[in-house]
């Protein structure tokens, strides 16, 4: 009996493809009755990323697979919530590294709104953010000032914020670079250029990174099987979700100010605890917003899901 440790790269309803990355040599395994995670009401027990420990006898082929005999905890991982009501969730992918978040200010133009909602996402999930601004060849001096305004706001919160165009390649190689080290996850809305960008990273692995359908999230029986990939420079790319895959979190309206991550380093200073940071004297995020420490684009997106999130309860 050999023992050893991997990584899930590919699971396929009863069937998981491991390797011991990062060396790519992907070999069949199967999951044997109770190996679960604590907790874990999930439809699938293990997920891509998943660090595995595993059990051989003999040469291992698919007709006599690796076992895995038990899972090491996560570090992270990312749910997408089904649309039925069984309350399951699916998890997408797990101990990822980074989830590269790619935008433009022009077509389609960022919603920061809705980009601050997936950051929040990011936040709650332990996933580190990186924001891609791509198609930087268009933008000319008439987008300097947005540009300018996009550095402040999203840097100012702490989130690295790289330009790059897929199309002359320009800040490709520093995507690349940091995407060298471990398993990253791309997303955006339609139209921002992912798949450009993914195949400006490595062209022979963009053809098979497939793009989960909204159609296809939706389904109520089809079950989405996600798998990751060696870039050529190193490092592992993630099937892209839609970025709605990005199930939505629900967080209480207290909860929301603690995945902001520049809110939570002032609230401490807040006079009232909690603090919604609306209407209470002696708010310290309020004070920040006020002195451009916190950016105003940053504090409205705020009240704006926590205006959300009251809606919904009321
Ligand atoms: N000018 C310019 N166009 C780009 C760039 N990246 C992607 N595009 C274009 O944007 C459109 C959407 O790109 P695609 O990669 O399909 O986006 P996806 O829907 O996010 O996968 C296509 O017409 C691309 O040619 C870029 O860096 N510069
Ligand atoms: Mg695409
Ligand atoms: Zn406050």
């Amino acid at each position: 009996m050999r023992k050893g440790q991997a990584t899930v790269v590919k699971h396929t309803g009863s069937h998981y493809l491991l390797s011991e990355l990062p060396a790519w040599s992907p070999f069949p395994a199967v999951l044997k009755g109770k190996v679960r995670l604590k907790g874990s009401s999930s439809t699938n027990p293990l997920a891509v990323g998943d660090k595995v420990e595993y059990e051989a006898e003999g040469e291992i082929s698919a007709a006599n697979p690796a076992v895995i005999s038990g899972i090491a905890e996560r570090r992270n991982y990312i749910v997408r919530k089904s649309t039925n009501l069984s309350r399951q969730s699916h998890i997408i992918a797990a101990n990822v590294d980074a989830a590269y978040i790619v935008v433009t200010l022009d077509f389609p133009e960022v919603k920061l709104p809705f980009l601050d909602r997936i950051l929040v996402t990011c936040e709650v999930y332990g996933v580190p953010a990186v924001i891609v601004l791509n198609k930087t060849d268009l933008y000319g001096e008439e987008y300097r000032e947005r540009r300018e305004a996009f550095h402040r706001i999203y840097e100012g919160a702490g989130y690295p914020v790289i330009e790059v165009s897929a199309l002359t390649g320009e800040g490709v190689g520093r995507i690349r670079e940091m995407c060298r080290d471990g398993v990253s996850l791309f997303s955006g809305v339609s139209g921002v250029g992912k798949s450009s960008l993914v195949k400006a990273l490595d062209p022979s692995v963009e053809p098979k990174i497939a793009e989960i359908s909204e159609a296809h999230l939706q389904g109520r029986h089809t079950t989405t099987f996600y798998e990751m990939y060696p870039l050529q420079g190193g490092g592992f790319i993630v099937d892209t979700p839609g970025i709605r895959g990005f199930g939505l979190v629900d967080l209480k309206p207290e909860e929301i100010a603690l995945y902001f991550p520049e809110m939570l380093k002032v609230s401490d200073n807040c006079r009232f605890t909690p603090c919604t940071h609306t209407h209470e004297p002696g708010c310290a995020v309020k004070e920040a917003v006020e002195s451009g420490d916190i950016s105003y684009e940053r504090y409205s997106s705020y009240l704006g899901m926590l205006e959300e999130e009251n809606k919904y309860r009321r």
